[in-house]
């Protein structure tokens, strides 16, 4: 048997069998937390600072206050990658509201606990990569920020969970979820972009979507080849029509999309878009971030 992870619980490491929480966390109780999903390669970790910004956002307008600063977090990130002597692989980051009551009231949770858990991720086969996954539509919608605002990376994500259960049932490994207005807002655990003539498209933070950091990071990588990116509503209909369709996520990075609710996408094959952002992410992954250890080097 491998070694027991250590996992990281409100300051201390502990093997991962003795890593617990109480019943009574409001985490459990009611999904009242935040999280973050962040990849690390290389030695490096990837856009820790940014991860971190956004899941202290998320906190923030939750009324969350996670009891260390934003460097401390960084620092306990790293070091639990480090405890576990990994270079290449994926880490949870997870706040919850805290030991409470049995009542919703979260004035009751004293501290927020936070637990970091370093480990692997291979979301998609290889194939996926090289041939494109099938995606399909799914019936469940994207929440509003009227009930839940679709920026804050809560741990309420049964609308998602929905969403994913569906898109396997249709045969699929990604489903579309469309916001209220029946617009494109996004994927269950990705953006989603539109290549068409040449310029790529993808919905605005307003259809309802995470504002990803692969999404950010395509954006920068689009810009710096020259490509001309719009942020715009889309239907179904843009998809279906479109040359190509790829999906941006920490754990997917950008993958691309061969078959959408039975139509063929484009050529069937990944598109030459697709293929140059995705050579174009795994460069920057692998050579920038946050070094783990002391011996990797900054470029
Ligand atoms: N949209 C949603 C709804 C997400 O949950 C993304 C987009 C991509 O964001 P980043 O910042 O990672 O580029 C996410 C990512 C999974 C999984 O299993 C994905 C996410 C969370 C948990 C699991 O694919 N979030």
């Amino acid at each position: 048997m491998q070694n027991p992870l250590k996992v990281y619980i409100d300051g201390q490491l502990l093997p991962e069998n003795e890593a617990k929480i109480s019943v009574f966390d409001h985490g459990l109780l009611y999904g009242d937390g935040v999280f973050e999903g962040i990849r690390f390669y290389c030695g490096r970790v990837f856009r820790l600072e940014e991860h971190v910004a956004r899941l202290y956002d998320s906190a923030k307008s939750l009324l969350l206050t996670i009891p260390m600063t934003q460097e401390e977090m960084i620092g306990a990130v790293v070091d639990t990658i480090k405890a576990n002597g990994l270079r290449d692989g994926y880490v949870r980051l997870v706040v919850t509201r805290g030991v409470g009551g049995l009542g919703l009231s979260p004035y009751r949770c004293k501290k927020a606990s936070i637990i970091v858990i370093a480990s692997t991720i291979q979301l998609y086969d290889q194939k996926c990569y090289e041939e494109g996954l099938k995606v399909a539509t799914c019936s469940t919608r994207r929440p509003t920020s009227a009930s839940l605002e679709p920026a804050v990376k809560s741990l309420n994500y049964l609308s998602n969970v929905m969403g994913k259960i569906e898109a396997i049932a249709a045969g699929a490994e990604e489903g579309v979820m469309l916001n209220e207005q029946g617009f494109v807002s996004e994927c269950t655990g990705d953006n989603i972009f539109v290549v068409k003539n040449g310029i790529i498209h993808t919905p605005p933070r307003h259809a309802g979507i995470l504002d990803g950091i692969t999404r950010r990071v395509v954006f920068e990588l689009a810009v710096s080849a020259g490509f001309t990116l719009v942020e715009r509503q889309m239907t179904r209909y843009d998809l279906y029509v479109a040359d190509e369709l790829f999906l941006t996520g920490t754990a997917a990075e950008v993958v691309p999309v061969h078959q959408y609710d039975e139509r063929v996408i484009g050529t069937g094959k990944p598109g030459p878009v697709t293929q140059r952002l995705m050579h174009d992410f795994r460069q920057l992954a692998e050579s920038t971030g946050t070094p783990i250890y002391e011996d990797a080097k900054l470029s």
